[in-house]
């Protein structure tokens, strides 16, 4: 891992040979622009973009040296050389800060499984969708408040722990879970720990990202898929002002959807690409919250 930047660590994509730079100075200050176009060309005279990610696997993962992987960062790798840049760097924030961090430039694209909803799609560029997939509670061995859904969670006045500004929680509110019984977290180990701990009864999180939290937690289990959520699904977020960078990684996405390289990054990842078929941007914009 190269470099640290107070909470954001700036990491080496794969093949990357670049020293770390500043998180800041690599774009205008306000990281918009008036050129469509500008951030398209950077890309392709730098050679390499900075994307936001979360380090939640399977949707973002960062390897102990550095290199970004996981499902958003390999689509995002792929579809991003057939466009002529070849490289990605990626820094590490919470989920309430990609997009803000996308607006100030400390970052040109969102690749982490940022899932769509009205008050996101209203300030980025969505992409079409890369992946959709279902949301669960990690709980206690045995399930002892028998949580399934959002509602037999509130009725029984269960207490969920979500990360804050995650799409969970956005979900909770918009489903008026009362707030006393919401267990804000910054990260995904708080959410773990405070369920180990018994201040929550439950950790709302996407099923694929408790799966792998779970691989090192024998006392805690993952319920089905819940079925009062949502279909979270996501893309990669471009600022507004990138309207080439967006158009043009666009259409290089639809084309790359219908080649088999598409599902062998996916499947690598637990995702399924027949998941995606005939969902939109449009459509998973719909989602309140
Ligand atoms: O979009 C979000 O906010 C959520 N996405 C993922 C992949 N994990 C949790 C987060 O809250």
């Amino acid at each position: 891992m190269t470099g640290g930047i107070n909470r954001r660590t700036l990491l080496r994509g794969i093949g990357m040979s670049a020293l770390a730079v500043p998180a800041v100075g690599l774009v205008s200050a306000c990281g918009g622009s008036s050129d469509p176009a500008a951030t398209l060309k950077k890309g392709r005279q730098q050679g390499v973009l900075k994307v936001g990610i979360a380090n939640e696997p399977p949707y973002t993962k960062v390897l102990a040296d550095g290199t970004v992987t996981g499902v958003e960062p390999d689509v995002l790798r792929a579809v991003l050389k057939k466009i002529g840049i070849p490289k990605i760097e990626g820094v590490i924030t919470p989920y309430d800060q990609m997009i803000p961090g996308l607006q100030a430039g400390r970052w040109d694209v969102v690749a982490a499984g940022l899932f769509m909803k009205k008050s996101r799609c209203s300030q980025v560029l969505y992409s079409e969708p890369t992946i959709v997939s279902t949301e669960s509670f990690g709980v206690r061995k045995g399930n002892p408040k028998k949580l399934s859904t959002v509602k037999s969670a509130k009725d029984s006045g269960a207490k969920i722990a979500a990360l804050a500004g995650g799409f969970e929680s956005g979900a909770l509110k918009a489903a008026n879970f009362p707030a006393a019984q919401i267990i804000m977290v910054r990260d995904s180990r708080s959410g773990i720990e405070a369920v180990k701990s018994g201040r929550a009864d439950g950790f709302f999180l996407p099923t694929l990202s408790l799966n792998d939290l779970v691989k090192s937690e024998p006392t805690i289990q993952v319920t089905s898929a819940i079925a009062d959520v949502p279909k979270t699904g996501a893309g990669d977020a471009f600022r507004k002002s990138d309207k080439e960078l967006h158009d043009t990684y666009n259409k290089a996405l639809d084309a790359m959807k219908k080649t088999p390289e598409f599902g062998e990054i996916l499947k690598k990842w637990g995702f399924n690409a027949k998941d995606v078929e005939g969902v939109t941007t449009a459509q998973l914009c719909q989602t309140e919250g």
